[in-house]
């Protein structure tokens, strides 16, 4: 199974602030879930926590949630106790065939983790020198740009853009 990490950030790498994104880029909210649709995603109690209700679980993905606390429990999410626990569930087939494909959604603890498990990293650079208090991992000289759609602009006035890394 392969295992992806999907991000998005600053140029000087803020992923979050209190809990939540500061920001709203609806295209890469769209990019977000067209990547992740069909697939189990892995998350974060955190990042679980910082979904808005109506949104959780988030339809159409196995929602796995890692938390050290054994007493944990949320309608539509299956708990696990480590990263190498949540893959292992995302790897089980439930039905006759088994996921190509998991996602590891966030955040910040949660991705530092799982990056040494992942063969892709889509990372979405927001152009916004906005401050926070969850920054993303750094990927390391092993990791190479394999697609990178250079700067759009996004109806909420703020630049991004859509890169792939891969090793
Ligand atoms: C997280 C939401 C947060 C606040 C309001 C709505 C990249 C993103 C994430 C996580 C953007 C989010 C949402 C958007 C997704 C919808 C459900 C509602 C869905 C990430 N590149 N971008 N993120 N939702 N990990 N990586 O906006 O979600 O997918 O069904």
């Amino acid at each position: 199974m392969n295992i992806g990490l999907i991000w998005a950030q600053t140029p000087a790498g803020v992923i979050g602030a209190g809990n939540a994104i500061p920001w709203r880029v609806p295209e890469d909210m769209a990019h977000f879930k067209a990547t992740t649709l069909g697939h189990p995603v892995v998350m974060g109690r955190k990042t679980w926590d910082s979904l808005p209700a109506r949104f959780r679980p988030l339809s159409g993905r196995r929602n796995i949630v890692v938390t050290r606390d054994p007493r944990w429990a949320a309608e539509g999410a299956e708990r696990a106790g480590s990263i190498a626990d949540a893959l292992e569930l995302a790897a089980d087939a439930s039905g006759p065939a088994a996921p190509a494909e998991a996602w590891v959604i966030g955040g910040g603890e949660i991705y530092r983790a799982a990056m040494p498990h992942a063969t892709v990293l889509s990372v979405t650079e927001v152009d916004s020198t906005i401050d926070g208090d969850t920054y993303a991992p750094t990927p390391d000289p092993s990791w190479k740009v394999s697609e990178d759609e250079g700067w759009q602009s996004s109806t909420s006035g703020l630049r991004y853009r859509m890169r792939r890394y891969t090793r």
